[in-house]
């Protein structure tokens, strides 16, 4: 590959990433901030060494055929890695890298707040005042639910769920997980995690149910209507990390029955859409995807992007490839 490959970017990225790519690559930027339509899409894949897409690409197989011969990387601006077909780029032999562990802690952070959000109604509390009806205190109003004991299930203990997982002691939360592997006997230790091999058994067991698994095949609706209805009613249910997991329908139907205590959203099904039934409930927190949004997390990612494409220009493995894994 040249020295200078054609890196086309999707999507705006942070000044100094968008500066730094120009110093060091023939980059494409984006002029706009919408995401690219399938036809730029597929012309991009046409001209680029290099593409750097972000979650709101769908690089599917349709497009992957419109790439060109010269298409040797996709450098994803993102950890998450369902936007790509994985298998359809390994098969062109197309490496695919993502940027994990730079968002961890912030996602962490993000996902604690809306743990405590949704059960002490800081919300529904704001609403109150901003709409100017609070009266003034009341020893019965705004009554939500104690955190300090509760039990909280983590599916898919990776980095970003055993980040949870030591937040979550410091509110007196219990640790219960879910894992397609169990963890070694030491990092299960420090983080005094109970692991269930049966996720049916542990959603009928917990409090607060926090999903930070990715969305792969394996896990596409792991939250099904039969299984979201194992939760007890008096449970809560947080999602940060792909919609997908979720059957977005069969909750909205539970939280407006009643048949679950509430719910904390940062990502969807069919992003940007959002079941509309979800919008007017009291019960529920709906944030838009925003769970690594800080400008050091996007700075650090940006940084991720550049050494994988440098790494890869000058030979070498680049640091954060994905491994098309066989199940
Ligand atoms: C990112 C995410 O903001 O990295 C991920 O997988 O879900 C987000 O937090 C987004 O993917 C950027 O492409």
């Amino acid at each position: 590959m040249a020295s200078k490959p054609v890196v086309i970017v999707t999507r705006k990225l942070p000044e100094v990433i968008e500066a730094r790519m120009t110093k060091l690559f023939n980059t494409h930027l984006r002029d706009n901030d919408a995401p690219m339509s399938k036809e730029e899409l597929g012309k991009a894949l046409g001209e680029a060494d290099v593409l750097v897409p972000t979650v709101t690409d769908r690089i599917d197989a349709e497009l992957l055929a419109m790439a060109g011969s010269q298409l040797k990387l996709i450098a994803n601006f993102g950890a998450g890695v369902d936007n790509i077909d994985l298998d359809v780029a390994q098969s062109r032999e197309i490496t695919v890298t993502n940027t994990p562990t730079v968002l961890t802690e912030d996602t962490a952070d993000m996902t604690m707040a809306m743990i405590l959000a949704v059960p002490r109604r800081l919300v529904e509390g704001e609403r109150l005042i901003s709409m100017g009806r609070w009266r003034g205190w009341e020893p019965t109003s705004m009554l939500g639910h104690r955190i300090w004991g509760k039990r909280l299930g983590i599916i898919g203990m990776g980095q970003i769920g055993s980040a949870v997982a030591r937040r979550a002691h410091g509110f007196g939360l219990s640790i219960h997980y879910h894992n397609r592997r169990r963890l070694p006997e030491a990092p299960e230790k420090v983080l005094q995690a109970t692991y269930w091999d049966s996720l049916d058994q542990m959603l009928a067991h917990v409090d607060i149910v926090s999903v930070n698994c990715p969305h792969t095949p394996a896990t596409y609706h792991l939250l099904s209507a039969r299984r979201l209805a194992l939760m007890r009613p008096q449970a809560y249910l947080v999602n940060t990390s792909r919609g997908e997991v979720i059957d977005e329908d069969a909750l909205t139907a539970m939280l407006r029955e009643g048949r679950l205590a509430g719910a904390a959203l940062d990502v969807f099904e069919h992003e940007p859409a959002i079941n509309p039934q979800l919008r007017d409930l009291n019960n529920v927190l709906l944030l838009p995807h925003m769970g690594s949004a800080t400008l050091e997390a996007r700075i650090d990612m940006g940084e991720k992007v550049l050494i994988n494409i440098r790494t890869f220009i000058d030979g070498h493995r680049p640091p954060d490839r994905v491994i098309v894994k066989l199940m």
